[in-house]
């Protein structure tokens, strides 16, 4: 089974724990906010946590893990940048005797490899995106670009699959392009332009559909630099709910986000602690919420919130 935990920061005692924090990198604003609450989180429990960034690379994290392992610590925190090449070391750490908690993204690797994993249901998002925009065109005929997150990650794979699950059903709703922006502004930005050269300028374009918010962000650049309207001659949907999305939504040029909480570290040192305390095994599976924003949703009121909570 698996239970839901609420966007927010938990109170709970102090543990003598070092944790080690193999983070991804920071592509994106969402990762930023994840990196900024873990450390907030970990200092309001009296956790010494070492930090490593990745750079985006998994090799980078294998080694960071090795390091964590060496160094003894009492557990590590690790946001796996792609789903695939884990067991071996994930094996070292369970040899060690030392629990692995995954935060927000998922493994190609058997389960008692980990002790528990914090991420939202990543079909579940790209559902909830799919559904918005079926409901949003009704029977008009609409061509979808698609800006998808890292290859091989498990958020690329299933925001893609729940979207395609969602207007399954729906002939007017075609995806005309696809192709990966690696979870950047940059790269978002770059893509989409190509997806308008390529759409007779955009004027073929119904909506753009990108796996975060930051591709969102890019690609709302890139639309306005050809002349366009995004949020009324594009439709913009994408995931995360970072402030610069509700800021877009306040400018009228996105429509709809999902949420995605960056306290996944709340929960994770939640569960090592009764683990290491009272022996108490987690749920295998912690999963956030996903709630669907739209500018009906005091776009500006959630930006402000926002800035407040680590981003
Ligand atoms: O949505 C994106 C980030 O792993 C689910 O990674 C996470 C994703 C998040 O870079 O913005």
């Amino acid at each position: 089974g698996a239970s839901v935990i609420a966007l927010g920061c938990s109170s709970a005692v102090a543990a003598d724990m070092t944790v080690g924090f193999s983070q991804i990198g920071s592509e994106s604003g969402w990762r930023a906010a994840e990196t900024s609450v873990t450390k907030m989180e970990a200092e309001k429990r009296g956790i010494d946590l070492k930090f490593a960034d990745a750079q985006q690379k998994q090799e980078n994290q294998i080694k960071a893990i090795r390091g964590f392992i060496a160094q003894g610590v009492d557990a590590i925190l690790v946001a796996p940048v792609v789903a695939t090449g884990w067991e071996e070391v994930l094996t070292e750490a369970k040899e060690a005797e030392i629990p692995v908690v995954l935060l927000d993204r998922g493994v190609d690797a058997p389960q008692d490899l980990y002790l528990t994993s914090v991420a939202s249901d990543q079909v579940k998002e790209g559902r909830v995106a799919g559904e918005w925009l079926a409901k949003t065109v009704g029977d008009k005929p609409c061509k979808v670009v698609e800006l998808q997150g890292t290859v091989g990650s498990t958020p690329a794979i299933n925001r893609k699959k729940g979207f395609e699950e969602a207007i399954a059903g729906k002939s007017n709703i075609t995806i005309a392009r696809s192709q990966t922006g690696d979870f950047t502004r940059s790269k978002g930005k770059e893509v989409m332009e190509g997806f308008l050269k390529a759409e007779n300028g955009g004027k073929d374009i119904c909506a753009m559909y990108a796996h975060n918010d930051d591709m969102a962000v890019g690609a709302i650049q890139a639309i306005k630099d050809a002349g366009l309207k995004p949020g009324t001659d594009i439709l913009v949907v994408s995931i995360d709910a970072v402030p610069d999305i509700f800021a877009a939504m306040v400018a009228g040029e996105a429509n709809a986000t999902v949420e995605l909480t960056p306290n996944m570290a709340g929960p994770a040192f939640d569960a090592l602690d009764a683990f290491k305390k009272d022996g108490k095994q987690p749920e295998k599976f912690i999963i956030t919420e996903s709630k669907l924003y739209t500018p009906a949703d005091d776009p500006q009121g959630e930006y402000d919130r926002r800035k407040g909570l680590g981003y």
